[in-house]
């Protein structure tokens, strides 16, 4: 039997960025070749803190939209939405109460967000986020969970809980292993790029969205900061600015960055720059194209979504049965 994969990515911008497209997607591209591979849309995690209700709806199309125009098939992919499969909410409840609060309390995306909000005003959805994680993976059995590095506590909570669950109520959950890709490349801010480039950064200059125009992308590249001094070599410490287009570069051109430092040798930082862009432009620019294409027509990509979102329920709801009855819960009759 096909191993399988799962993994998601909030809706919580009106575009993903190069970072999400560079450090995961193009990973998960891959993977649907060779596995069984899940691939959703966490809504219910999105609104963890405040969404806008118009917005959010149309941010889950657009990263519907986005997800197949980088190259995730919904026909060989299951491709779903979060909250169209309430087996997820379901098994969150029944992971909530395996949990303690010192470790829930321990995981560091929590930390930051609820610092970030003030502690008073964190919601307790921020809180329970990990453990609504841990129910997404572990109703489909998944053999590995593809995340960056930054989700590597979460999926060993998911173990935790998984082999926890399985020892209070007899086996039921594989424990999934974690897979950080090594390739994975992790992108930085253009405008700080000592900071990894994210929705939340400072400044919208430093930030390269899929959705934006090729004029837009080609600019935010060649405006990014660069280092002192004029050499073109890979060097995080010393060079983070020039290091990170070079790691964008390779990403793109397959190329590594001793052979692009070999071609850049005696050439300066603008050419570097000038030619990046172009090869951001060339790859992302139909990309673009292709999710806004599919965007023109939003009920076809509601069909497809309630197609994935019936496959998903099929693998979840024994799941959740068996889960229930462990637990001993009280079938209900039928009627
Ligand atoms: P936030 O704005 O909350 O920081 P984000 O931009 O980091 O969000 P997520 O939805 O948390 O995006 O991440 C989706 C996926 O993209 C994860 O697997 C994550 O590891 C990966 N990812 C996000 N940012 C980067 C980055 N700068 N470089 C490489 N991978 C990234
Ligand atoms: N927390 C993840 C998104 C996410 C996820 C998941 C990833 C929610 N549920 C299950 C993998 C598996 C993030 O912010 N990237």
């Amino acid at each position: 039997m096909t191993e399988r994969v799962l993994s998601g990515m909030q809706p919580s911008a009106d575009s993903l960025h190069l970072g999400n497209y560079l450090g995961a997607m193009v990973n998960w591209v891959q993977l649907q070749e060779s596995y069984d591979a899940f691939f959703f849309i966490p809504d219910m995690h999105a609104i963890t803190v405040a969404q806008d209700p118009a917005d959010l709806a149309e941010r889950v199309r657009r990263t519907a939209a986005q997800y197949i125009a980088c190259g995730i098939d919904p026909e060989r992919s299951t491709l779903f939405v979060q909250s169209h499969v309430p087996q997820h909410a379901q098994l969150a409840w029944v992971m909530i109460c395996q949990t303690g609060m010192g470790e829930a309390g321990r995981m560091t995306q929590f930390k930051d967000k609820a610092a970030k909000s003030g502690s008073e005003h964190a919601g307790v959805g921020l809180f329970t986020y990990p453990m609504l994680q841990a129910a997404d993976i572990l109703l489909y059995q998944p053999h590995s969970v593809p995340v960056g590095e930054d989700q590597k506590q979460h999926v060993e909570l998911t173990r935790n809980l998984a082999q926890r669950f399985n020892h209070r109520y007899g086996e039921t959950f594989r424990v999934p292993e974690l897979a950080v890709p090594a390739s994975g490349a992790r992108i930085y801010d253009l405008q700080n790029p000592t900071a990894k480039m994210s929705k939340s950064g400072e400044s919208p200059n430093g930030l390269l969205n899929l959705m934006d125009t090729d004029k837009k992308m080609a600019k935010k590249i060649r405006s990014a900061v660069t280092d002192d001094g004029s050499e073109i070599r890979f060097d995080r410490a010393a060079k983070p600015g020039i290091s990170n287009l070079l790691s964008i570069h390779s990403a793109l051109s397959g190329k590594a960055p001793s052979e692009l430092e070999e071609e850049y040798a005696g050439r300066m930082y603008g050419h570097l720059k000038v030619e990046l862009a172009e090869l951001v432009v060339e790859r992302l620019g139909p990309v673009r194209d292709r999710a806004l294409e599919l965007l023109e027509d939003p009920g076809e990509l509601d069909a497809l979504l309630a197609r994935g979102a019936q496959k998903a329920r099929s693998a979840a709801e024994p799941v959740l049965a068996e889960v229930y009855q462990k637990v001993g819960f009280l079938p209900a009759a039928p009627g």
